[in-house]
């Protein structure tokens, strides 16, 4: 059975009207007994409604919660040691609730839009057997990773450094697809809808629809995918079809993706407009918050480094050389330096850095340093794109929604 009725229902999946018609239409069928059904009770067969399981169950107990309604959790540095991370160490950022329902072996894909010759729908399994399968590596980082450093506050989560992720996502190429489905000369941008709830249960309220210009839409690794890290995508994380575009803020890769329309206009859909993701375009003092008009879209991120080990606040023996490593990664850039500092930045030390397995990956870094007495230290690392732009060391240019920071991550050890 398949119902999709989550507006009848709340969050634990208790009856909102409580009502016996409502119940017998769900079931397309009467309830002989109903008469002695205990208040409240709902039946068995409406078990699924009670919502999608717990994301946390499944995650590493280390992560933490900023929010769980809607679930926003960050992976502490540390545990993005991994080179590929791991389903169980992936942030998580949901505006709204994941889909009270998913019926994955009948998901569709529906093209349409202004700028489609015609729209075109497809099931996962036309996806699948139709078109050339890809596998990449792609960071994909929250626009508000880092927002708890700024200063003054700013509104909204409160990321520190975990908003990042870097997974394989197996899937075909947007690019093919919309070969297949034919555009016209008009297509300047994409939206993507996906399956998630409102956070009011409204089923007619959009939660997130935004997307990109069609150029970066159209590059080899922007993906529909059906994997990550080999297996099917977690629901939390999209399944069963999830667009994934590295480099750009992940809020550009919709979850649970059933349509993608080709606009002959910047999209307009949820999140697109107002601020949300948007940085001012020129510099503003710290507190001050511009019109609208003065604000542009977030595209590629900044170039970023983080230190996954060792972990904050390590006791080191003294004499001992301390290892260190972690990522690099630029947007749509190249990273081509790391260094480190014990000096808090006045001598800096290059890193071993490597090159990305795939562009849009993230870059391993490694290095080694001597700390000569015992006592406090940080180390900082700082990594420079290919255009020679760097981190910032301390706070980058602030703005009033909290986007970007990617000051340099700093981690404190205690020579002993
Ligand atoms: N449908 C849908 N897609 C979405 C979101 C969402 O709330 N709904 N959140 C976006 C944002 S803001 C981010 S940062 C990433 C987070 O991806 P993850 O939860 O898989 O790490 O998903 C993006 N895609
Ligand atoms: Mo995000």
């Amino acid at each position: 059975m398949k119902i999709n009725s989550s507006n009848h229902f709340d969050r634990r999946g208790f009856l909102k009207a409580g009502s016996l018609t409502t119940l017998t239409a769900l079931l397309g069928t009467n309830i002989v007994f109903a008469d002695r059904l205990p208040k409240n009770y709902l039946p068995l067969a409406f078990d699924h409604i009670g919502g999608p399981p717990d994301p946390m169950a499944t995650k590493n107990k280390g992560l933490v919660v900023l929010n769980d309604k809607p679930w926003n959790v960050e992976t502490p540095a540390y545990l993005l040691d991994d080179a590929v991370t791991p389903a169980d160490k992936m942030f998580i950022r949901n505006n709204g609730l994941i889909p009270p329902t998913i019926d994955g072996a009948n998901w569709t894909l529906t093209i349409n839009g202004e700028s489609v010759k015609a729209p075109k729908t497809y099931t996962l399994n036309d996806l699948k057997t139709k078109f050339k399968p890809y596998t990449y590596q792609l960071v994909l980082e929250c626009g508000g990773n880092g927002r708890a450093g700024f200063f003054p506050k700013t509104s909204g989560n409160q990321w520190t450094e975990g908003g990042v992720s870097c997974a394989e996502w197996t899937g075909i190429r947007l690019k093919d697809l919309l070969a297949d489905v034919g555009l016209t000369d008009t297509a300047v941008y994409i939206g993507y809808y996906g399956k998630d709830l409102h956070l009011s249960q409204d089923p007619n309220q959009p939660v997130i629809s935004r997307g990109v210009p069609i150029a970066k839409a159209l590059e080899d690794e922007t993906l529909i995918a059906w994997a990550m890290n080999g297996q099917d995508i977690p629901l939390v994380h999209g399944y069963p079809l999830r667009l994934v575009i590295g480099g750009w803020p992940a809020s550009v890769s919709g979850k649970w993706l059933h349509t993608i329309a080709i606009r002959n206009k910047v999209h307009d859909g949820a999140k697109m407009t107002g601020k949300s993701y948007r940085l001012p375009i020129h510099p503003v003092m710290p507190g001050i918050d511009p019109p609208e008009s003065d604000f542009r879209i977030i595209e590629s991120m900044p170039v970023k480094s983080v230190i996954t080990s060792p972990k904050m606040g390590l006791e080191l023996p003294m004499g001992q050389t301390l290892a260190l490593r972690g990522h690099a990664w630029a947007g749509d850039r190249k990273v081509n330096a790391v260094a480190v500092s014990v000096d808090f930045g006045a001598t800096w030390q290059a890193a071993d850095l490597k090159t990305p397995k795939n562009r849009l990956a993230w870059q391993h870094w490694t290095t080694e340093v001597k700390l000569p007495i015992q006592g406090y230290y940080e180390v900082w690392a700082r990594a420079t794109d290919d255009a020679g732009v760097s981190q910032p060391m301390v706070m980058p240019q602030w703005n009033p929604e909290g986007y970007c920071n990617n000051a340099c991550h700093r981690i404190a050890i205690k020579v002993v």
